[in-house]
């Protein structure tokens, strides 16, 4: 009897939570109606069926219940019982199947009209590219991606040139217009996914896969990566902003091609050299850092990564935070290089010390430390040598002190967590896993006590 009464109450509770439940889907923003629809029929067709047989289920355990005087009757045929029920799970099967086939078609058909993207997938972060003039993208290899050709696109294919280039996580839409977006990973497996948008596909290397849809709602929807792709999956996030025509045209013009960003490795050693004198004082002469000031070592580092942090605090992305005093004063003197061309001038400088390295000393557990670091190798590199595919810089050869600072800076959302920090924000996320001082001592002597390879 009991059991009947729960079953009846898991009923009455399960309606009331689909009714009067706060989760559902979030509102549409794309042409996908059908696709809510065919998810939605499948839900009615499975809660009729469960509040059906459960409520029957309930009615028969208290009907039948045991009875001295009544016995069960045996009856192992029943051929008409069974023809009905035959006859209802087929029908419910099919209204559950048959619709989503229909919407496989319209899925798998695309609109002749429909303008192409590519978004690339690599862990942990998204790039997209658009065909520039020709309409036309350029033909692709893994084997061709490089510090300078980060899309891996064939330089020899004349499709290429014009390929407008957006290495930001962020992507613009026209509304109203359909588009195929292709989707390449360059490693493992990624999901393409934008809840709003209802459309989901995985990327898998080797091949090209792809969506369409039409964005009919202004806004900015999250992209998500739907497939557990590695330690920092969670922090693989980009956004699609759906503009206006008149937007959408200001976004295009701001766009490289891949012509302008390989013409624009015309950094001036010397020139670097140069403007590198107004940093002496703090950096030292050869970049060595000096602790008195505060100042990090920098000779060594790699190019990108110098750019990227110059440019950081000249954009006051890094350095802003009212307590991040030493971010301050190095974002106050990102003001000696008036321009990203003297940024990338001082950058190639700086990477292209070649010095011998002294290796700093610290004082925590190396050994106990080691343990923290395998889950950082994943970016860092084995011997924190820095990976550029990670966009991880090289930590080998750091001053203690500094990258203590730095950890316990991203810990507190110091660093990081500026919304255009596209790769301080996994970090800030990294950083939590070493709970405390300690662990953050001994994670830096691990670090420290790493062969300085360049
Ligand atoms: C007043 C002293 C001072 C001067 C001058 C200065 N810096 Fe800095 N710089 C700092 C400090 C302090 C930091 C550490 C910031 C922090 O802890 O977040 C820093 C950090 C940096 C970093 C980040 C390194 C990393 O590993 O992330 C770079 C790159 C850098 N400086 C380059 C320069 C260049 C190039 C110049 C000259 C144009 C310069 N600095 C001039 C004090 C200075
Ligand atoms: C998911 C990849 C990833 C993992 C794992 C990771 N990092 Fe990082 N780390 C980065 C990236 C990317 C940056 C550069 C952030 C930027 O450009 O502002 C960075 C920057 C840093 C810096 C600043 C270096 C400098 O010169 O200013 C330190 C220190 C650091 N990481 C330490 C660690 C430690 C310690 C661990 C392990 C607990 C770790 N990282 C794990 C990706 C990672
Ligand atoms: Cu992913």
């Amino acid at each position: 009897m009991t059991i009947a009464f729960v079953i009846i109450l898991l009923v009455i509770a399960t309606l009331v939570f689909h009714f009067i439940s706060p989760w559902w889907f979030t509102p549409l923003a794309s042409n996908w109606q059908t696709i809510d629809n065919t998810i939605n029929l499948s839900l009615w067709v499975v809660g009729a069926v469960f509040v059906v047989v459960s409520l029957f289920l309930a009615f028969v355990i208290i009907k039948f219940r045991h009875n001295k005087n009544r016995r069960a009757d045996y009856e192992p045929e029943n051929n008409k019982l069974e023809g009905w029920l035959t006859l209802v799970t087929t029908l419910g099967v099919a209204a559950m199947l048959a619709p989503g086939l229909v919407v496989w078609g319209q899925f798998i058909s695309v609109p002749e009209n429909s303008k192409i993207v590519e978004v690339v997938g690599q862990q942990w972060h998204w790039s997209y590219r658009l065909p520039g003039k020709d309409g036309k993208l350029g033909k692709t290899a893994i084997k061709l991606i490089s510090e300078e050709n980060p899309f891996g696109i064939d330089v020899n294919d004349i499709n290429g040139a014009d390929d407008l280039l957006v290495k930001s996580n962020e992507l613009h839409l026209l509304i109203e217009q359909p588009v195929k977006v292709l989707l390449r990973s360059k490693d493992v497996l990624h999901n393409f996914a934008v809840p709003q948008f209802r459309v989901k596909m995985d990327l898998v290397p080797g091949t090209v896969t792809f969506v369409w849809f039409i964005p009919t709602k202004l806004g900015r929807y999250e992209l998500l990566c739907e497939e557990l792709c590695g330690i920092a999956h969670f922090t693989m996030r980009g956004y699609i902003k759906v503009v206006s025509a008149s937007d959408y045209q200001t976004w295009l013009t701001s766009l490289p091609t891949f012509t302008q960003t390989l013409a624009r490795d015309t950094a001036n050693i010397a020139q670097g050299k140069q403007l590198y004198t107004g940093c002496v004082s703090c950096h030292g002469i050869d970049g060595q850092g000096n602790e008195a000031m505060n100042a990090p070592k920098l000779m060594g580092l790699s190019r990108w990564y110098l750019h990227r942090q110059l440019s950081y605090f000249k954009r006051k992305i890094r350095g802003q935070n009212s307590d991040d005093l030493y971010g301050q004063q190095m974002s106050a003197m990102s003001a000696l290089l008036p321009d990203d061309k003297a940024i990338a001038d001082v950058s190639a400088y700086l990477s292209s010390l070649t010095a011998i390295e002294s290796i700093p000393v610290s004082t925590g557990d190396a050994i106990k430390g080691k343990a923290f670091y395998k889950n950082c190798s994943y970016c860092h590199g084995e011997h924190a040598q820095g990976n550029y595919a990670m966009n991880a810089p090289k930590l080998a050869g750091q001053y203690p002190w500094y990258l203590k600072r730095q950890i316990s800076s991203f810990q507190q959302g110091i660093r990081g967590a500026h919304p255009a920090d596209l790769y301080g924000k996994q970090m800030i996320l990294m950083s939590k896993t070493l709970h405390d001082e300690r662990a953050i001592n001994d994670v830096v002597s691990y670090i420290n006590s790493l062969t300085n390879v360049r």
